[in-house]
């Protein structure tokens, strides 16, 4: 049976109210990227890296899923083969709609990581650099998140999916951030019919077979209906 692979990104989110990085007024013109997403900005300046994400998953907890998440659900619920999700999001709206098989490949903003010994826990909602980590108690506590530079979540599993994907799609990212901007051309390459829906074309887009064009809410649905054939 057809396996499904979707990959997200911010523009997913954008409809329930969470910012996207890169359109206008996005996250990264607010905040340098180098300052708040990095190993070194977070060395340079921790508390200025946990306000950012205590900020964003303030906005994240008050946030709903929208009718595309809802639709991703329901192709996992209603597709006879396996449907995976791999997002670039750090919110947990996926699960939130009823999406169970999802890997947060760039982490998630309700994951807490000790840097000094690994050890992880849910996240309280306000984070702090003195805060001690629960199992080894160092004063090394950071979002579990993946930062520019840093390994992304789950690779290898990633691309075995992409390997073996009948159908591929990618919904609300601009293609810039590797390794996930690759994977359009991957999965084409391995054999997947690869569609990608956007507001508008990304830098990724000549690598789909396929492309939708609009508000994810509105595009995605029709796409998930028309692959369950109803
Ligand atoms: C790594 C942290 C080594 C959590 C993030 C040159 C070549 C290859 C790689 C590199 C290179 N130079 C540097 C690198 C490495 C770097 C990289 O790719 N840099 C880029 C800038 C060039 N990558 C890394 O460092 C990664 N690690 O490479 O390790 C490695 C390499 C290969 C294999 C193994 C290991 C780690 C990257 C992770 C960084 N962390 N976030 C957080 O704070 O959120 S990335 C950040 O950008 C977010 O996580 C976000 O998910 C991600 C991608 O952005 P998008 O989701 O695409 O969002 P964006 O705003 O950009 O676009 C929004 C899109 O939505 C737009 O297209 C818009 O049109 C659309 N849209 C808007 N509204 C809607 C909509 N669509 C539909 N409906 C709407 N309503």
């Amino acid at each position: 049976m057809e396996k499904i692979v979707i990959v997200t990104g911010a523009g997913i989110s954008a409809e329930s109210g969470l910012g996207t990085f890169r359109d206008a007024g996005g996250i990264w013109q607010r905040y340098p990227l180098e300052d708040v997403a990095t190993p070194e900005g977070f060395a340079r300046d921790p508390g200025l890296v946990h306000a950012f994400y205590n900020a964003r998953r303030a906005q994240a907890a008050g946030a709903r899923p929208n009718p595309a998440h809802l639709a991703l659900a329901r192709l996992e619920a209603e597709h006879a083969g396996e449907v995976l999700i791999v997002t670039q999001n750090v919110d947990g709206l996926h699960e939130a709609a009823g999406s169970r098989n999802v890997i947060h490949m760039h982490g998630r903003l309700n994951g807490a990581l000790c840097g000094a010994c690994g050890h992880r826990w849910p996240a309280p909602p306000e984070m702090a650099p003195d805060d001690p980590c629960p199992g080894c108690g160092a004063p090394a506590t950071r979002p579990d998140v993946v930062w520019f530079g840093e390994m992304p979540y789950e690779l290898d599993r990633i691309e075995a999916a992409l390997a073996e994907a009948d159908l591929f799609a990618a919904i609300g990212t601009s293609g810039q951030v590797y390794p996930a901007a690759a994977y359009g051309e991957f999965a084409g390459r391995m054999g997947a019919h690869t569609v990608e829906l956007n507001l508008e074309p990304s830098a990724a887009s000549r690598d789909f077979h396929e492309h939708r064009q609009g508000p994810a809410s509105e595009v995605v649905p029709v796409w998930v209906a028309e692959v369950l054939g109803k």
